[in-house]
């Protein structure tokens, strides 16, 4: 396949520049087109990932197109994934909004010759390239590990309540592996906690206005409820402000996933304690330059991790740390 690939690049970069002799084809004759659908467009996590990538495409002289759908949906989500195969670019660069709903979209992408990288979320297992299953076919998946981003969650939370009492899960919906994996990561960790009891997940379909509402109404069943764990920006943002809602800032502890200016800013009033801070400019710079790389005959990793940054109000104002903060 990826043979294949480079070849037909290649060709296109004979054809475009009418330059290569015979036997000498130069890949970077060409100006690579490199697509990134994000998760959805509206959320600080992809506009910050979209400056990297859009440093890295300035890097390699490619050109990047950012097209995505307005909430976290394969419904929508795929619909944009067809126009954009429909426009032949060198590359797709994904965060799939579903584990399996965007297997059979994405293989058309395949089947048309287009490279697949996935980044912060996968299809499948999200391990790649070994001849196993019907999801290996994408070339890459760039992210954070998410596993242990909800286990490092699982240990601030368990540090703010004192190592006991009541604590849930604020999650979008099951079947996006970025979240998934977080909420197993947490879960798996809490198990060393025993005095801790953790509540059923709420899922608010990354609705933080639902997020609020289901805090509100797990508080109402729980009068003793000490923490809440918000598995991405909306669930922490949500939470957040339903903790603030019922009057339990401080008493109500809140660990985040994700560094939106929003959060940053509960953090300093104290709603919140502390955020996970993911790197999205990582990953969206090394989706571009590991496309670029296929594009122009270099194998790449199938995988890369990217790291996180724990943001709390000891070392918010440490501009090695406010650089992670997302760009609104
Ligand atoms: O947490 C990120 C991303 O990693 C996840 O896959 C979906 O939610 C976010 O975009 C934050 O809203």
């Amino acid at each position: 396949m990826e043979r294949r690939s480079f070849l037909k690049a290649t060709a296109v970069a004979t054809l475009a520049t009418g330059v290569a002799a015979a036997g000498s084809v130069k890949a970077q004759d060409k100006k690579f087109t490199i697509a990134l659908i994000p998760g959805l467009t509206t959320d600080a996590f992809y506009i910050t990932m979209r400056k990297g990538a859009e440093a890295a495409a300035k890097a390699v002289g490619a050109q990047l197109v950012f097209q995505g759908a307005p909430d976290f949906n394969p419904v929508t989500q795929v619909p944009v994934l067809d126009a954009v195969i429909a426009k032949k670019p060198d590359a797709i660069l994904i965060a799939p909004t579903d584990k399996d709903q965007l297997i059979q979209p994405l293989k058309k992408a395949f089947d048309a010759g287009i490279p697949v990288i996935t980044v912060d979320t996968f299809i499948g297992t999200g391990v790649y390239q070994t001849g196993a299953g019907d999801a290996d076919f994408p070339l890459a998946y760039i992210a954070s590990d998410n596993l242990l981003g909800g286990a490092i969650a699982a240990r601030a939370l368990a540090k703010a309540v004192g190592e006991k009492g009541k604590v849930y899960v604020s999650n979008v919906k099951p079947g996006i592996s970025t979240t998934d994996q977080r909420e197993q990561g947490f879960k798996d960790e809490m198990k060393k906690y025993p005095n801790i009891t953790v509540l059923e997940t709420q899922y608010n379909d990354d609705d933080a206005n639902k997020a609020a509402s289901q805090l509100q109404a797990v508080y109402a069943r729980n009068s003793d409820l000490d923490g809440v764990f918000g598995a991405n920006l909306f669930s922490a943002l949500g939470a957040a402000n339903g903790v603030q809602q019922a009057g339990q800032t401080g008493k109500i502890r809140v660990v985040a996933f994700d560094a939106p200016t929003t959060i940053i800013d509960n953090i300093n009033s104290g709603l919140v304690d502390l955020a996970i801070a993911q790197h999205p400019a990582e990953i969206g710079y090394y989706g571009v330059m590991s496309a670029y790389a296929h594009l122009t005959g270099n194998s790449i990793p199938t995988a890369i991790g990217t790291g996180f940054t724990v943001i709390d109000k000891s070392n918010v104002t440490d501009k090695n740390v406010a650089k992670f903060i997302y760009s609104d």
